[in-house]
């Protein structure tokens, strides 16, 4: 019988850094005749054992893809974000949501889709994971009863977050959560820019009498004066509205971008994404990406769905559009679970996620 020890040494030689995060191998299948693994050769990421500056998620060449904790990518977890250039980070609520539920789910599901992603970036060459140190920080502790109360508990975690330097990628989680994380980011950075992928403005003020809701969030960002107006730019709205002009005071008041769906339809956005690269660039720049931009035939497993949005295409040539520019933070919000038993919603998530790394400040290209 093939020696499982055999070939974890045969892959640690073919792939640097190959036992980071390893805990995943460490199961040996009953009535294998295997020793159990070194107890401290599979359970520390190798980062620490080693020397070596990052973390590397095992390959599917040498560790099944099934097997294992579902972290994000397969990274390692860690309790902090402390010493880490970049983390995903889960945000489980759905209770600002004002139509179908299930979001709460989404982190788990995305994790568990993501164990299909590798180590490069095969359409552009980014080597993520030779240039950032990264790892699954696991989830804000939320309090699925009391919405304010999740958003304070999210504020905390993300200003620890910020203040040990690292960029937070985040798991939705509804959208409301990106007013709260956008607090502790501009609590940092200041003012930030804001690239906004979306069904729907999300600048309602009120909403059933409630401020805080996913319908909501940058309108509480605005009047915060978290985000520098000039530079935010919102990409494929849709749909019905409240009333005609419903962008205008995101257009008018604020000088927002806005690019609704129908000036995306049809057309690569790679032009697109130049022009915000020249309106947004200049200071830190935060990437907020609802999963409903997507048109429901791609993306069913969402809140709100509105026929006739984004293709997976654009919305890699949007999020690939955003290297060069000072990305701080970026979330990826709205997949609910429930409403796509394939978990192809999840998938596209999980790989728009790791794209989102591929763009961030540092990391190096081939
Ligand atoms: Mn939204």
């Amino acid at each position: 019988m093939f020696s499982f020890v055999k070939l974890l040494n045969r892959a640690s030689a073919r792939t640097r850094d190959f036992s980071a995060g390893l805990t995943a191998s460490r199961h040996v299948a009953p009535g294998c005749d295997e020793a159990p693994l070194p107890r401290s050769a599979v359970q520390v990421p190798s980062r620490r054992l080693s020397g070596s500056r990052y973390n590397v998620p095992p390959s599917a060449e040498f560790v099944a893809r099934p097997s294992g904790i579902a972290t994000m990518c397969k990274l390692p977890f860690q309790q902090s974000a402390e010493g880490l250039d970049a983390a995903f980070i889960g945000v489980p609520i759905d209770t600002g949501t004002s139509n179908r539920p299930g979001a709460r789910f989404g982190p788990r599901q995305i994790r568990a889709e993501s164990a299909l992603l590798r180590q490069y970036c095969g359409g552009t060459r980014a080597a993520p994971y030779e240039s950032l140190v990264v790892a699954d920080i696991g989830d804000v502790n939320v309090n699925v009863y009391d919405l304010k109360d999740t958003c304070k508990r999210i504020r905390e975690a993300y200003r620890e977050i910020m203040a040990a330097g690292c960029v937070p990628l985040t798991l939705g989680g509804d959208h409301t959560i990106s007013y709260p994380i956008l607090q502790a980011v501009a609590e940092k950075h200041g003012p930030v820019g804001l690239i906004h992928v979306d069904a729907h403005a999300d600048t309602s003020d009120v909403v059933l009498g409630e401020k805080i809701g996913h319908g909501t969030p940058f309108r509480r960002c605005v009047e915060e004066g978290l985000l520098d107006c000039g530079r935010v730019a919102q990409i494929g709205l849709r749909g019905s509205a409240y009333s005609a002009d419903a962008y205008r005071w995101n257009r008018e008041q604020q000088g927002f971008r806005v690019v609704p769906a129908e000036e995306c339809w049809s057309k690569s956005l790679t032009p697109l994404m130049a022009d915000i690269r020249q309106q947004v660039g200049g200071g830190p720049v935060y990437l907020s990406f609802d999963i409903d931009a997507l048109d429901p035939a791609f993306a069913p497993g969402t809140g709100t769905p509105e026929i006739a949005g984004l293709t997976p295409i654009q919305a890699l040539e949007i999020i690939r559009g955003c290297r060069g520019l000072r990305l701080v933070g970026c979330d990826l919000v709205e997949v609910s679970p429930p409403y796509d038993t394939t978990g192809n919603t999840a998938l596209t998530a999980a790989n728009l996620l790791f794209e989102m790394m591929c763009v961030l400040p540092k990391v190096k290209y081939y």
